[in-house]
């Protein structure tokens, strides 16, 4: 488990946006994760999109927002040193967790995840907001690694949300009203952009910027299923910021700051690691 970021970590994570953590995490997590995607898979919440239900191959799902009922997520949360990770990189004196996102392409899934900034799907504002993406199993960027436009959180541009997987299952729906300048076709002219991407082992960590773009090819592997875990991670400067096409598992009747403010002692968005 890595504990510490080098200081040439923190470095390449401000110039680069994203930064691949060797065993971020035991492999105890990677075995207890991987339980909880198994069964997430044979028993969806409500938060999950499902390409493809039951189908070994071929499907893409995701599900969220576990922590509140899952006691192995939420124990993720509180101990596996994301937390303490992610206050490192953002340069924050308090890492605060926002939600838990399982990301599941079984063998031969054709979807990808389309390039996109996580920062518009979510009702925050601030510079130190950050996703921790855990492997819980391997994937090389043809088995659905991730990859990253190097830089690209700098330009401060707020890109409109593309919807992930099937586009008609209502629990995505909410992108729909969000409004904002397109993501540029970057995949059909990926030569004009300078893209990184880091093949991953299980318990390995990419922990990267919600303003930075991103996306996933397909799992091209027949054989493996790509499973990962990412967690969402707000620093000192979050300030609460609704918006229509926002990501409705956190809404203003959960929070007590005002829109526009900082977040204070907020339940619903707890505290997990303090300097
Ligand atoms: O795992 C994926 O396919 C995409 C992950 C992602 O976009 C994220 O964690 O923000």
């Amino acid at each position: 488990m890595t504990t510490q970021l080098t200081d040439s970590q923190i470095t390449e994570f401000k110039a680069n946006g994203a930064i691949l953590i060797k065993n971020a995490v035991d492999p105890d997590w990677v075995e207890r994760m991987n339980k909880v995607v198994q069964n997430q898979l044979d028993h969806p919440s409500r938060w999950a999109n499902d390409g493809s239900p039951g189908n070994p191959q071929n499907r893409m799902f995701t599900d969220r927002y576990l922590w509140q009922h899952n006691e192995e997520i939420k124990a993720y949360i509180y101990q596996s040193g994301c937390a303490q990770l992610a206050a490192q990189a953002m340069q924050s004196s308090t890492a605060r967790f926002y939600f838990d996102h399982l990301l599941v392409k079984e063998p031969g899934t054709s979807a990808v995840t389309p390039w996109h900034q996580d920062v518009p799907y979510w009702p925050f504002l601030g510079k130190q907001i950050c996703s921790i993406w855990v492997a819980l199993t391997d994937a090389s960027v043809a088995e659905s690694s991730l990859e990253f436009v190097r830089g690209s959180h700098l330009t401060r541009k707020y890109y409109m949300p593309e919807v992930f997987g099937t586009k008609g299952n209502p629990n995505v729906t909410w992108t729909q009203a969000a409004k904002g300048e397109p993501v540029p076709p970057i995949e059909e002219n990926r030569s004009a952009y300078d893209i990184i991407g880091f093949d991953v082992a299980p318990g390995d960590g990419i922990l990267f910027s919600a303003w930075i773009l991103h996306w996933a090819p397909g799992n091209a592997s027949l054989t493996k299923r790509r499973a990962a875990l990412s967690t969402r991670w707000l620093g000192d400067d979050a300030i609460w910021h609704p918006h229509e096409g926002a990501d409705p598992t956190v809404t203003q009747d959960q929070i007590s700051a005002a829109p526009g403010k900082p977040l204070d002692n907020e339940p619903a968005l707890p505290c997990i690691w303090k300097a």
